[in-house]
């Protein structure tokens, strides 16, 4: 029963009203999250509770800690803007000891939940998906001016392909699970990819492209959108803002949501990359980023979509190599499954890339 996993936990945060009910969300692959509801007279408050992944998250202390600092400088950001921030912005509900965490059997954190809005595995209306787009440009324009250095790494090289083809490389010679002889062909995709997928850590490395501070994950469902408006509201799942590149974020959100199939769909013949949901997202981005990044940055987003797909792929690869212990699965072969589709994806995407190329400079 859901209610007994964290009832010993509940009370330790200052949540208003009296408890009615609680339900598990499973759209990330990470921490386990809990949506809960909490009867306060007339209305209803809403809550988010989340136990936070430690074999991925080694200290959760660092996690919060920065996520506190994003959170104070976009409301002060958007404040000086004349912003309501209620809905606009993660809030920390905190324990009553005055914490961001509560510590026992795990690592706990509350959020206020964003009230009448959605974060969609897949957007059915244009509109939210240029929204999307907007969103996340305007994420990064707000935290433009955030000090970098303030910020706890909290997953080293988290987007670094280079050493992630590395960690690959010796995941296949370990084959801790005994499942690399069946292969061939996917190693053999990723080889073939190798020096095109540390183009971005070269460049970052040269300084050629900026290090910016960068959400990291930017699938499409963490971007609230209003239910009735279908305007994007609100940024969520900040655990891995870092300094970062900003053609990651792009890239990331296209690879999610810019897809004709679901990030793990078994049938390749239904996953390509859809134009029209790549073109309004980019639109909505670039409406917010355009003559703040770079004219190179800008040029380079294809190459984001496709090194950060490749990334996913290999990444999942590399979980179903070293048996599931990263990812949450929910059969033994979901990230092999998972990696096949980004694989399609992401041929689809070097196919297309004249015309992606050309949408960008012509724009
Ligand atoms: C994980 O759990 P979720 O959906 O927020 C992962 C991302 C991947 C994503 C793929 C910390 O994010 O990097 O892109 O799965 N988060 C972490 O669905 O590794
Ligand atoms: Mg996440």
């Amino acid at each position: 029963m859901l209610y007994n996993q964290i009832k010993h936990i509940l009370p330790h945060f200052c949540f208003e009203g009296v408890y009615e009910s609680a339900e598990e969300l499973h759209s990330g692959n990470i921490n386990n999250t809990y949506h809960l509801f909490y009867r306060d007279g007339e209305k209803v408050n809403q809550y988010i509770l989340q136990n936070i992944n430690t074999y991925v998250f080694h200290d959760p202390h660092a996690v919060m800690d920065n996520i506190e600092k994003i959170t104070r400088h976009l409301r002060r950001r958007l404040k000086a803007e004349g912003v309501d921030t209620t809905r606009r912005v993660l809030k920390i509900i905190p324990t009553h000891e005055g914490d961001n965490l509560h510590v026992s059997g795990g690592y706990w954190r509350a959020y206020r939940y964003i009230d009448n809005a959605t974060g969609y595995d897949a957007v059915t209306r244009p509109k939210q998906f240029e929204e999307a787009g907007r969103a996340f440009g305007e994420f990064q324009k707000l935290l433009c001016d955030f000090p970098a250095q303030d910020l706890h790494v909290t997953i080293p090289d988290f987007h670094n392909t280079t050493k992630r083809f590395y960690k690959f490389v010796q995941a296949v010679s370990e084959d801790k699970a005994g499942r690399v002889a069946a292969l061939e062909p996917e190693i053999e995709f990723m080889f073939e990819r190798r020096r095109a997928m540390g183009t971005i850590v070269r460049e970052l490395d040269s300084g050629k492209l900026p290090l910016r501070v960068t959400h990291n994950d930017t699938k499409i469902n963490n971007v609230m959108i209003d239910n009735e408006t279908d305007r994007a509201l609100c940024v969520i799942d900040l655990d891995t803002v870092m300094p970062g590149s900003a053609l990651y974020d792009y890239g990331d959100a296209i690879r999610f949501g810019a897809s004709t199939a679901a990030e793990d769909e078994a049938d390749l013949s239904k996953i390509s990359l859809d134009m029209d949901k790549f073109a309004l997202f980019t639109r909505g981005f670039l409406s917010e980023v355009d003559g703040f990044l770079t004219p190179h940055e800008i040029e380079l987003l294809p190459l984001g979509m496709k090194v950060i797909t490749c990334e996913l792929a290999m990444r999942f690869l590399t979980d179903y190599i070293e048996g599931d212990m990263y990812f949450k699965v929910k059969s033994p072969t979901h990230n092999l499954v998972r990696a096949r589709a980004q694989m399609r994806l992401l041929e689809d995407m070097e196919a297309k890339t004249e015309k992606l190329e050309r949408f960008i400079r012509y724009r």
